[in-house]
């Protein structure tokens, strides 16, 4: 008899899909039920998410999957909406790569100095953290209407359920949360000056987050009652509960428009060092701590690809792995490249600072940004295992670039340890899980994760040796 399904909506920056997964103890089944394309939106004041276009993908997502026994969302995170005294959206939210954040870091440090908000937060500086797009709305006349804030999920929660929520691990990115407590860092929120009244009480994963509204279920074509229930909603904490590991000494590296790449801790490492390294502690499922650090990703080669008219991606990537390797590098974890627009040239500018050959074919460049990501990887996970004092054995890479083999098999060689490579959609799997649990469908962290193992098809890439190779490149990054 087949089960009926869970439903994960899982939102990317470039797109967003609703899965549906059947799960028992010993199966797991997941299927695309409908995916819809994450367009931002650049109005006069800035860069937005469509809120309602990614609302109405949902709504028909929903209505494609049919029967589901319950529903959950994840999306990137830090972005939220701000709502009027009626819970009414005000305005379209901003896109975390918009740029009127720049410079207002240094304003907030003024109020708390940043090894004080690394104390008190662990998360790392990002200019877009929602502390600083709070500073940066300060004294607007939508911040000052605003009666409420919602991260994106729990606002596309709300809309589906009439109920307002704040999502844990979602929440410990706005860095206002304690990674000690698991509570809000209220000497933060009063130094910087944010009203920690306009968040709606905690969740946590597992917790119920209410049932399909009566129009939502009309529109989706569903027969309710219909729960939806709270998942790890920022999409990172969704993709490392799916890290199918089953060893004890494991890194991740969560890829896809970001690379994702450190640890999973019982505990928050707040050291002054670990701030210097721009660690963070984001929190996951079950009170562990997500200790890694942001790396720009693919949309390194994304954003190539929109400037070279969506360029091929199979013929990229065949054409860079016929590429000498390591001919130049470029630090991939430069906040510089956050912005969209014109990247192949700025990569290009990169190379010549640091006095390496620029790329000349888009093949060249692809090679350059593959061969940069796997050092950046190689960097970031020894200095999480030397931070937080812990060896590694094995590194898992999950999400969208588990499905690049050439930059799974080169982030082997970096790192000279094995990669085990899947499931690509760990963020919607992780989505699924931690709902079949909180139903019963599926054991602890332990079990979910033997459960991937199990069920999911995984590539193993062993280290190629050429240690010196990327040594001396990594020299190279190491002075630009
Ligand atoms: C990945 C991700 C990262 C977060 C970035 C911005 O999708 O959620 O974890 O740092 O997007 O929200």
């Amino acid at each position: 008899m087949p089960h009926i399904p869970y439903a994960a909506i899982d939102l990317g920056a470039s797109s967003g899909r609703v899965m549906a997964a059947q799960v028992t103890p010993d199966t797991l089944t997941l299927t695309e039920s409908h995916r819809f394309a994450n367009r931002p939106v650049r109005t006069p004041d800035g860069l937005h998410w469509d809120i309602l276009a990614l609302y109405a993908g949902i709504l028909d997502g929903l209505r494609a999957a049919g029967p589901v026994r319950s529903v959950g969302i994840d999306s990137w995170a830090v972005d939220h909406g701000l709502l009027d005294a009626d819970g009414a959206l005000l305005g379209n939210p901003f896109h975390y790569r918009d740029s009127r954040t720049d410079q207002v870091a240094e304003k907030v440090w003024e109020s708390v100095p940043p090894a004080d908000l690394y104390a008190a937060t662990g998360i790392q500086y990002a200019p877009f953290n929602t502390l600083y797009q709070l500073a940066a709305a300060r004294g607007t006349a939508q911040l000052d209407a605003a009666r409420s804030l919602l991260m994106i999920p729990d606002l596309l929660t709300y809309w589906l359920t009439g109920q307002q929520g704040t999502e844990l691990t979602n929440a410990s990115t706005t860095q206002l949360i304690d990674p000690r407590t698991g509570d809000w860092a209220h000497d933060v929120a009063a130094r910087t000056g944010v009203d920690l009244t306009l968040f709606a009480p905690l969740r946590r994963p597992g917790d119920p987050a209410g049932e399909l509204l009566p129009h939502v279920l009309d529109e989706a074509g569903l027969t309710g009652p219909v729960p939806v229930t709270t998942v790890a909603s920022h999409d990172t904490a969704s993709a490392v509960a799916a890290v199918p590991a089953t060893e004890e000494h494991f890194a991740y590296i969560c890829t896809g428009t970001w690379s994702l790449a450190g640890l999973e801790l019982d505990a928050p490492v707040l050291t002054e060092e670990s701030r210097a390294a721009n660690f963070t502690n984001e929190l996951g499922i079950d009170g562990t701590v997500r200790y890694l650090r942001n790396i720009m990703g693919l949309w390194l080669l994304q954003e190539c690809q929109r400037t070279w008219r969506d360029a091929d991606l199979t013929e990229l990537l065949d054409g860079a792995a016929r590429c000498a390797p390591l001919r130049s590098v470029v630090d991939a974890g430069d906040p510089a490249f956050l912005a969209p627009g014109g990247m192949p040239d700025r990569i290009a500018a990169a190379c010549r600072a640091t006095g390496q050959p620029e790329p000349r074919t888009r093949a060249e460049t692809t090679r350059c940004i593959l061969d940069s990501l796997a050092l950046a990887h190689r960097r970031a996970i020894a200095d999480a295992a030397r931070l937080a004092d812990r060896p590694v054995d094995v590194v898992h890479i999950v999400g969208g670039g588990a499905r690049n083999a050439l930059l799974c098999r080169l982030t082997a060689d970096a790192c000279g340890l094995p990669v085990v490579a899947g499931p690509a959609e760990a963020a919607a799997l992780g989505n699924v899980l931690v709902q079949a649990r909180a139903h019963g469908d599926v054991g602890d962290r332990a079990a979910m994760r033997q459960l991937i193992a199990r069920t999911q098809r995984l590539t193993r890439y062993e280290p190629r040796g050429r240690r010196s190779e990327w040594d001396a490149a990594a020299a190279r990054v190491a002075t630009s």
